[in-house]
């Protein structure tokens, strides 16, 4: 067979369920004839986000394929900075693109195999047919292995497929792979144990390794064992159940309380590197603990008193069977839960006015805070987009279930919201799966709601209209600036739901208060029919959060 149409087989051979694109790829036509359905996006950027979006939803235990053109004319480098931001957040993600053939090879100015290299996990070439097998194993490997990241395979053929020699599977076989994990050195737990258990005031902190190695269920146990708070970072948002009474948040008065003032910081499942969207709390003061997958994330911002290197569902086993060990009995703090309860309240009561206003235009809390109480929680998954609905949904929506919320973003790519949504449904048909979005995302991602019409990805989309770049109003950039690239078109003139109207798509504006619960159900009735719903929000501007600290 085509060498093509073999790495589709295999493709399918380990899964996959859609290849994104936009529009065509070396592998898309071998993908029609092998009959695995073609995903079709508007611009490379989100065929590749859509792919993140979908292994960022399973958690990896789907991986999302796509490919675009490469080779001599590589249009798909307009892509790059959603492999950048895969490979920045950890998302396991496989790109099939063409490099050029070997007749070609060294003749133009941009190597494009040589300039992914830094932003994937792994980056070839595929020389000649007889490999696929051995580069689509190791590709696997990689992508469900230790930290996850994207791999991209650049195949030596043109943009058509052509150029390798037929591909015999029957003489190179593949077989799936299945990847693999490691559990920590038992010495490193017994010592991380003794020292969380003589803490005073310790903190579990919580990083996005925890979804994707499928350690929700033992967080739970391991805090509620050791009776310790837990904060989450934005990426891991979701991964343990937000109404928990040692459920601290992201970030706000608890967070900033208990993170502040710890004297341990349990990490567990990241790297607690810098990023804009984390805290950087002080060390000095605080024993570091870090488990952590990857020794490139041990010994980086702080230099950590206990690591254990090791998958964190099977150290966290570890660390269960080791309190048990070291403190036969549970210990229940009653203390420490009414201080949580009573530091929770008080950050509460500093939105209440806004989650319950019925002021004109909209304030975006009462729309998050309508929103969710309308959806079903333990069976949605919502994500958010750069700008004030990160800022303002990471401080009070409460998910109740793993991946119920996407929170992304260190390379914090606009518009990518959609795409996390968008894969979210794929994988989950079931699902109510949402996002929302301000006014810079929705013109990244606007032709691209052509594609969740044709392809009948019924997600709903909440476009806060405020009129503006919100956190980028006169001030952000320091005192004297004022920043004239804060406002954009008023939503006096301008309407997106007249214009996603025009792309096909349900679409509502919504200017009353009162009319944001019956407007969101109205849109979650168009997604049960198999139809995407858009929502424009008119609300006011309120750049009101949550901060991160900064010790
Ligand atoms: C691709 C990209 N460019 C720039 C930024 C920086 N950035 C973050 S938020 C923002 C403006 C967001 O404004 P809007 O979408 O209206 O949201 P609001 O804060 O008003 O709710 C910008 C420019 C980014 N995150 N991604
Ligand atoms: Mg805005």
């Amino acid at each position: 067979m085509k060498a093509t149409n073999g790495i589709i087989r295999i493709l399918q051979q380990e899964g996959t369920e859609f290849l994104s694109v936009m529009p065509v790829a070396p592998i898309t036509i071998a993908a029609s004839e092998e009959k695995l359905r073609i995903v079709m996006m508007r611009d490379e950027r989100f065929a590749i986000a859509l792919a993140d979006g979908f292994s960022r939803a399973t958690n990896g235990k789907k991986i999302g394929v796509f490919a675009i053109q490469g080779g001599a004319f590589p249009v798909g480098t307009i892509g790059l900075g959603a492999i950048a931001q895969a490979y920045e957040d950890g998302t396991p993600i496989l790109g099939i693109t063409n490099s050029v053939t070997p007749a070609n090879s060294g003749q133009n100015r941009f190597d494009w195999t040589q300039q992914c290299k830094g932003i994937t996990k792994w980056t070839a070439y595929v020389p000649q047919s007889d490999r696929i097998p051995e580069f689509m194993r190791r590709a696997y490997t990689y992508l469900r292995t230790g930290r996850r990241g994207p791999v991209l395979l650049h195949i030596a053929t043109d943009g058509l497929g052509r150029g390798l020699p037929d591909y015999d599977e029957t003489k190179f076989p593949y077989e799936p792979v299945k990847g693999w994990r490691h559990p920590g050195d038992p010495r490193d737990v017994e010592l991380a144990v003794r020292a969380l258990l003589s803490a005073k005031k310790p903190v579990i902190y919580v990083e996005q390794g925890i979804v994707y190695e499928d350690a929700c269920n033992e967080l739970l146990e391991f805090a509620e064992l050791v009776q310790v708070p837990v904060i989450a970072a934005l990426m891991a948002k979701s991964a343990f159940p937000e109404d928990h009474p040692l459920y601290l948040g992201v970030r706000d008065i608890p967070v900033d309380h208990f993170l502040g003032g710890a004297d341990l910081v349990f990490s567990l499942g990241g790297s607690l590197a810098p990023g804009d969207f984390k805290h950087y709390f002080s060390g000095s003061g605080k024993v570091i603990v870090q488990v952590d997958i990857d020794e490139r994330d041990i010994n980086v911002r702080y230099k950590v008193d206990h690591a254990i290197i090791g998958d964190s569902k099977l150290v966290l086993q570890q660390l269960i069977q080791e309190v048990r060990k070291q403190s036969p009995r549970k210990r229940k703090n009653k203390a420490l839960l009414d201080a949580i309860g009573s530091f929770k309240d008080k950050k509460m009561e500093k939105y209440r006015k806004a989650l319950e206003s019925n002021e004109k235009p909209i304030n975006p809390y009462r729309a998050y805070w309508d929103l969710m109480h309308t959806i079903d929680r333990k069976n949605s998954t919502l994500s958010h987009d750069s700008g004030n609905t990160r800022d303002q949904l990471s401080t009070i929506y409460e998910a109740l279930i793993p991946r119920g919320f996407i929170g992304w973003g260190n390379v914090s790519s606009l518009g990518f919201g959609m795409a996390a949504a968008a894969g979210a449904k794929l994988a989950y048909p079931d699902r109510e799966c949402l996002h929302v979005t301000g006014d810079a995302g929705i013109m990244y991602q606007i032709g691209n709601y052509e594609a969740l019409v044709r392809e009948k990805i019924a997600i709903t989309t909440i476009h806060i209209n405020n009129s503006a770049f919100g956190g980028y109003g006169p001030g952000f950039w320091g005192p004297g600036h004022n920043p004239e690239t804060s406002l954009v078109t008023s939503s006096d003139i301008m309407s997106t739901a007249r214009t996603v109207e025009g792309l096909g798509e349900y679409s509502e504006r919504v200017e009353e208060p009162d009319e944001v619960v019956p407007a969101i159900k109205r849109a979650l009735k168009v997604n049960r029919s198999g139809k995407p719903a858009f929502l424009e929000i008119v609300c006011c501007q309120y750049p009101v959060y949550g901060a991160w600290l900064r010790g």
